[in-house]
């Protein structure tokens, strides 16, 4: 990040604020502009996230949440008793919960690079499962690292819920599932939730809620570079778009500039024409044979599928 190393001499930033202030830099120096959609989620933005999960249009995680409950006996079927549940990213604890109940796990080991969300995560189960050994790894889990050593002798299963994979390109899907493969090692499962292909009526609403809660999460990141990075964003001079791209299968969100203007960021100047738009954010959409394709090339076998009544949503046990 050539950026990163050059403000990093003009500016007292941490080393986390540098890599922010070189990606935003070089991203909107792009054509088409652009953002990276792990920076929505600072205090604010995961608030915002944790609001979108309830909006009556976002049907992704109501449906996962209710494919792990009517489908946690056929879950725990295929689970080994004293097995390591291994959780890619750490959010909100109650999808863990549902295959903690369901399932005899031994340990659970949450992965994520910010440790005091993990502690925090870690305490409050550490209450209701008194049995379970918790062993929290603060690391990127997109990247290498290993697995803590009192958990190395048990049969492991990832867990990697919420269709995150959909916020991946389809090239950095496919390395995160053989890195997850490496990782947890042979004869390891995984459970991975995947939103599905469907009616792009219910997938339009869904990044476009009658609330603006979308909207608020999407335009936060420009909040979040004029706190951090010292930015002049007029917020009100951009406008939220969700489409969806049906060629390429995805939901794309942009944030839309609505007059000809400049922003100024850390001594750069970025224009914008009426109209221009700064991609944010693609959430990919799979059908069932695309994400199994897709697994195979990992070298994971779909085990089993399970989806919802109307088919919104998929889960599926993964064999390495
Ligand atoms: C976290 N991720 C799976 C969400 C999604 O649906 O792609 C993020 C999101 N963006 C807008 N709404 C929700």
């Amino acid at each position: 990040n050539v950026h990163a190393a050059a403000l990093a001499k003009a500016y007292p930033f941490d080393e986390a604020t540098s890599v922010f202030a070189g990606d935003v830099i070089g991203d909107l120096a792009r054509h088409p502009k652009r953002l990276s959609p792990k920076y929505f989620y600072d205090a604010t933005g995961s608030e915002l996230f944790e609001q979108i999960t309830v909006l009556p249009e976002y049907y992704p995680t109501r449906t996962e949440l209710g494919i792990l409950r009517d489908r946690g006996d056929g879950i725990a079927a295929i689970i080994p008793d004293g097995a390591a549940l291994v959780e890619f990213g750490a959010g909100a604890t109650t999808k863990v919960r549902l295959l903690l109940e369901h399932c005899e796990f031994a340990a659970y080991v949450p992965v994520d690079i910010s440790g005091d969300f993990l502690k925090a995560q870690a305490d409050g189960l550490r209450k209701d499962f008194p049995r379970l050994g918790i062993y929290p790894v603060a690391a990127d889990f997109t990247t290498p690292f290993t697995l803590p050593e009192a958990v190395a002798a048990m049969p492991k299963v990832g867990f990697f819920p919420g269709s995150t994979l959909g916020n991946f390109e389809p090239s950095e899907a496919l390395a995160f599932l053989r890195s997850a493969r490496k990782i947890l090692g042979h004869g390891a499962q995984m459970i991975i939730g995947v939103d599905l292909e469907k009616d792009e009526r219910v997938l339009y609403d869904a990044y476009n809620d009658a609330a603006g809660v979308t909207a608020r999460f999407n335009l936060n990141v420009l909040v979040r570079i004029n706190r951090e990075l010292g930015g002049n964003f007029d917020l009100s001079g951009f406008t939220h778009r969700s489409i969806y791209n049906r060629d390429r299968h995805r939901i794309e969100m942009h944030l839309i500039s609505r007059k000809a203007q400049t922003v100024r960021i850390l001594g750069n100047t970025f224009a914008f024409r009426p109209g221009e738009s700064i991609h944010t954010e693609n959430s990919y959409k799979y059908s069932l044979e695309r994400f199994t394709a897709l697994a195979r090339s990992a070298g994971w076998t779909v085990r089993e599928s399970w989806t919802d009544a109307n088919t919104m949503f998929s889960v599926h046990a993964l064999v390495a």
